[in-house]
């Protein structure tokens, strides 16, 4: 059994990964975000799916990093040896060209992607301890493999997640913990509409005439990167829909 930790749960990419790995009855989960409703929510659905499944939540805000050290610190007992961690949370605000971007928008996603991302690692490593199968994945991007206009800064922050990824697997090597990073395009969740603050109509329009990816074909691919045996691992993974041929190249029905 592997205690898995994901971060940002409450939705999309994140609530998907716990389903999953719900269902397939070999794993803990461990299921942090901000909006603790959203896990209560979560917590039913998978005991539904799977009621043996062992599951804990906290109210995580991973930019903050005491709350971090000082949450992983004081989780019950049964709960502080951890064998994965799925650095997910994560977000997108605002579309602009640079001269006219929000400072508050740029802001949170360097806060959140890059530091918090950073937080977590480096007070769930020593959790990993021990652990004959220790795991980190991390949540890029297309966005941090290419730059598309009016992207500049969640497409720097996930160039950093790139960058953060490769390091890790420098840095933990000798600890023997596998690092694998996964870049999707575009993943129908609540991704857009966090991106346009809340504006549901041109959160639609971006996913118009086309399919996009859905949180379950991101899940699928962490379930395969888990499943590989213990000398194989994968390093780096870029998934889009099949319409999407890069960060800007799409082909819409109209
Ligand atoms: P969602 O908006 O559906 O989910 C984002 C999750 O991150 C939520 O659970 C949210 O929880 C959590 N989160 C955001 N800020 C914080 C914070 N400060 N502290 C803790 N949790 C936080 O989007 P996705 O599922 O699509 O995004 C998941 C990851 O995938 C992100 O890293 C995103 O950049 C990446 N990604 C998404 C793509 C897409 O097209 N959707 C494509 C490529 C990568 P809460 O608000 O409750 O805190
Ligand atoms: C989210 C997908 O295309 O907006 O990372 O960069 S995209």
């Amino acid at each position: 059994m592997r205690t898995v930790l994901i971060t940002g749960a409450s939705s999309g990419i994140g609530e998907a990964c716990a389903l999953q790995l719900a269902e397939e009855q070999n794993f803990r989960l461990l299921l942090c975000a901000r909006r603790i409703e959203k896990l209560e929510e979560l917590t039913n659905k998978i005991k539904t799916l799977n009621p043996n499944c062992e599951v804990h939540t906290f109210k995580l805000d991973v930019r903050n990093a005491e709350e971090v050290e000082t949450t992983l610190g004081n989780l019950p007992a049964e709960w502080r040896k951890v064998d994965v961690l799925i650095n997910n949370a994560g977000l997108s605000q605002g579309l602009d060209p640079i001269q006219d971007g929000d400072i508050g928008d740029w802001d949170r996603m360097i806060d959140t992607n890059v530091k918090g991302l950073l937080y977590v690692t480096k007070y769930v490593v020593p959790m990993m301890e021990g652990s004959e199968q220790a795991h980190i994945i991390n949540l890029g991007s297309i966005a941090g493999k290419e730059v598309y206009p009016n992207g500049n800064v969640y497409c720097a922050t996930k160039h950093a997640v790139d960058a953060l990824n490769k390091a890790m697997r420098i840095d933990l090597l000798s600890k023997g913990i596998k690092v694998t990073a996964i870049n999707p395009g575009m993943v129908e969740t609540e991704f857009s509409e966090v991106r346009f603050h809340g504006d549901k109509e041109r959160a639609k329009a971006v996913y118009h005439g086309l399919t996009p990816l859905n949180g379950q074909d991101i899940a699928e691919i962490v379930s395969f990167v888990l499943s590989r045996p213990k000398h194989v691992n994968i390093n780096d993974l870029l998934v889009m829909p099949t319409v999407q041929a890069n960060g800007t190249i799409i082909n819409r029905n109209n």
